[in-house]
């Protein structure tokens, strides 16, 4: 599914990030940027060990929740990784929200200071952290579509579902969204 907003592109597609083909891509990584399991596993075992050495030579003190921060992406076949922290899920009251917006917004930030074209997002916080699908399509596409209209830039973000219960929440929430 594709939908446009001014002159970029929001895209969805069922699969594996790390065989994504696009200027970056984004891991939803933990504050210690230690690694683990998920979609951060599966990063770091693609892009092989220079991603964690390089992760700990220039953030040794990681990155706080709502942030992200950029490496070179060893042997995946895209330039950069942003790795953004996004929050645990703890029923919603605890800020989750804007901390999860922060985080998406974060990577754009990246993304534009780094001149990418296009960037794929995993669906960020809804795997380990607890949070829950519907309502992580909801901010995360918010949060894409505020940054594209106010910055027209990336010409593309695709977010990157990894079943079809992910799909189904994103792309119903992303029809909502075309005005
Ligand atoms: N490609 C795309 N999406 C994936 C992939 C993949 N290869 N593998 C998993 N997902 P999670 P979090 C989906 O747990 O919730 C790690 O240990 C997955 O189905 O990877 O932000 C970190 O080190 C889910 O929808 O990240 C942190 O400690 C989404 O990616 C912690 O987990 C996110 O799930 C971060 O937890």
């Amino acid at each position: 599914m594709r939908v446009q907003f001014g002159s970029c592109y929001v895209e969805l597609a069922l699969g594996d990030i790390t065989r994504q083909s696009v200027d970056a891509i984004v891991n939803a990584a933990n504050s210690q940027l230690a690694g683990g399991g998920g979609v951060d596993g599966a990063i770091h075992a693609a892009a092989g060990p220079t991603l964690m050495q390089e992760t700990i030579e220039r953030y040794p003190d990681g990155c706080p929740t709502g942030q992200a921060v950029a490496t070179s992406a060893g042997r995946l076949n895209v330039k950069h990784v942003f790795h953004a922290v996004g929050p645990v899920w703890k029923g919603g009251l605890k800020g989750e929200s804007e901390l999860l917006r922060s985080a998406i917004l974060a990577s754009l930030q990246l993304a534009k200071d780094h001149h990418c074209k296009n960037i794929a997002f995993p669906a960020i916080s809804t795997g380990v952290y607890g949070y829950p699908i519907d309502l992580a399509a909801d901010t995360s596409l918010l949060a894409v579509r505020d940054f594209i209209f106010e910055h027209h830039t990336p010409e593309l973000v695709r977010f990157v579902l990894f079943s079809e219960g992910a799909y189904g929440a994103f792309s119903q929430r992303l029809e909502q969204l075309i005005v």
